[in-house]
């Protein structure tokens, strides 16, 4: 039987400079959700990678005094390398200057030019370089330093040329019943409030072409014109799933679960996107979700305030699953949050440190002592063993439910209330204390502990995968047994030998204060 598929993405970053937290944030993520659905049986194609072309490229690339292909030859790497630090599980890394990608956003074109949704004109209005979008005049203002600003505060310039416009206006009764008969469509629901009220307020064609340069996908059968960058940007979704090609092999993960992008651009997703699929005649995507911004305390990243955060640098400073607990567990997925270091460290030191890194190192290390450095042998279980060994299983559920809405901190949430459940039980049952008084019932409570962490240790896998590994190679959990499906078909079996326990969340100790 074929198992039930899974697509998603993230959006594809412009590599106009290195990469920062904000991509870091959106890659970890959505790893976390494609890893929980592998984990969960589905069968997943999980999709990153760089949006090359463009204005903001082009720019870029003049003044740094080389080519814009070979800007994005340069930092597209990096993009690839900050995906390997982060351990990112994506299957395909689509660059927006490939062939597939030419050959997809031509075929996407000339659908909608077929569907009488393309036709020539003239534009003549503002355009923001850095968010490489139109708006409306009454979406900007002029401030005191006499530049207009667009809506993300970003400058915008006039620019007026002969353009090919896409009948957007066309869409919009379309677009108002679509968010209303699938309230899902669109999420978190701020998001959808935001969209609904940008629609209802009309919608006017969209220029989807440009004639003052030449570095972008030409218009198939006039190619003074090249294609409006989010044409092509937003197409990346189709080629990598094989358009045009409807019989390719990876044709059959499309319609995408769900879109994981930035809340700054979910309009092109889920005003334009829908549009150009239904004028091309292609399924829409079941969800786009905007999660929120990464802050530096409070602010908003800039090169020109000079506080953008190198993601390389928290990796090697506090450990990659440090940062990727950190920001899953701290930031309510949805809303905008803030880094600091005591908050990383914080969360370090208590949840993985403490909480999961001691109950790990405490209970293992005296099975290893008391028990010969085998999986315990339990006796009949008490209730309390019951009810620990259920709660584990109880937050495989809830963290279902979170994930498939996208909650990823309820997620985890829940799998440290085991943690700290287990740490209670464990206190609780004084398993040293048993030693002397009542050594078959340590045995249970050791063999219950350690089967607690190696649900736990499941559990994690989607969110701090290397870390997770390795708690389940302490407990000798084979590599084919760690899916969801384990969680109860493959309790720990007593009197396998296990490994001597490492440490494996170490304490983060401040600098100054380490000698
Ligand atoms: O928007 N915190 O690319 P991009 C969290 N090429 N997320 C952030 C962030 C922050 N501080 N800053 C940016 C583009 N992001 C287009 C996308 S998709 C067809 C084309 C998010 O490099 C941002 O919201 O500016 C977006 O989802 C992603 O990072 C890439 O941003």
């Amino acid at each position: 039987m074929s198992r039930e598929t899974f697509y998603i993405t993230t959006a594809i970053s412009y590599p106009n400079g290195s990469p920062h937290i904000g991509h870091a944030y959106e890659l970890i993520a959505t790893d976390a959700i494609a890893r929980f659905n592998r984990h969960d049986g589905k069968d997943v194609l999980f999709l990153s990678g760089t949006d090359e072309h463009g204005i903001k490229m082009l720019q870029t690339a003049r003044k740094e005094g080389i080519t814009p292909r070979e800007l994005a030859d340069r930092n597209a790497k990096l993009f690839r390398d900050m995906g390997h630090l982060l351990n990112a599980s994506y299957d395909d890394f689509i660059r927006t200057t490939e062939e597939r990608h030419y050959k997809s956003s031509q075929a996407i074109w000339q659908k909608m030019a077929d569907a009488g949704d393309i036709y020539k004109g003239g534009y003549a209005g503002w355009y923001s370089v850095r968010d490489e979008a139109y708006y409306q005049e009454e979406e900007t203002e002029l401030r005191a330093d006499n530049v207009r600003y667009g809506p993300q505060g970003t400058p915008v310039e006039w620019i007026e040329e002969e353009s090919y416009f896409f009948r957007l206006s066309a869409y919009q009764d379309r677009l108002l019943k679509l968010y209303a008969d699938n309230p899902g469509f669109i999420g978190p629901d701020e998001r959808r409030n935001e969209v609904v009220s940008f629609v209802k307020s009309g919608l006017r064609d969209l220029s989807v072409s440009r004639t003052t340069f030449d570095w972008g996908i030409p218009v198939p059968g006039d190619e003074k014109h090249v294609m409006y960058v989010w044409v092509d940007a937003l197409t990346n979704y189709i080629t990598a799933a094989g358009y045009p090609d409807e019989n390719a092999e990876r044709w059959r993960y499309w319609p995408a679960d769900v879109h994981i992008i930035g809340k700054d651009i979910i309009r092109f997703h889920s005003v334009y996107w829908p549009a150009f699929l239904w004028s091309a005649g292609i399924e829409l995507p079941k969800r786009v979700f905007g999660h929120g911004f990464v802050f530096n305390r409070g602010e908003k990243m800039s090169k020109s305030v000079g506080n953008v955060i190198d993601p390389t640098a928290l990796v090697e400073h506090y450990g990659l699953d440090q940062l990727r607990y950190f920001l899953l567990r701290e930031i309510p997925f949805g809303q905008d949050g803030n880094y600091s270091h005591e908050a990383i460290v914080n969360r370090t030191n208590a949840d993985l440190a403490n909480d999961l890194g001691n109950l790990a190192q405490r209970s293992l290390s005296m099975i290893a002592k008391n028990c010969d450095a085998k999986v315990p042998q339990p006796g009949a279980l008490a209730d309390a063993d019951k009810a620990i060994l259920d709660q584990a299983v109880a937050a495989l559920d809830t963290a279902r439910k979170a994930v498939g809405s996208q909650a990823l901190h309820q997620a985890l949430a829940a799998i440290f209330g085991v943690v700290a459940e287990a740490n209670r039980y464990f206190a609780a049952q004084e398993p040293w204390a048993l030693k002397k008084t009542d050594p078959a019932r340590m045995e249970t409570v050791l063999y219950v502990t350690a089967e607690v962490i190696r649900r736990i240790g499941i559990l994690c896998q989607p969110f701090i995968p290397g870390s997770a590994a390795k708690l389940l190679d302490i407990l000798a959990v084979p590599a084919d047994k760690r899916d969801f499906v384990d969680l109860k078909a493959s309790e720990l079996i007593p009197g396998t030998d296990l490994p001597a326990p490492q440490p494996i969340f170490p304490r983060y100790v401040e600098a100054e204060k380490a000698d």
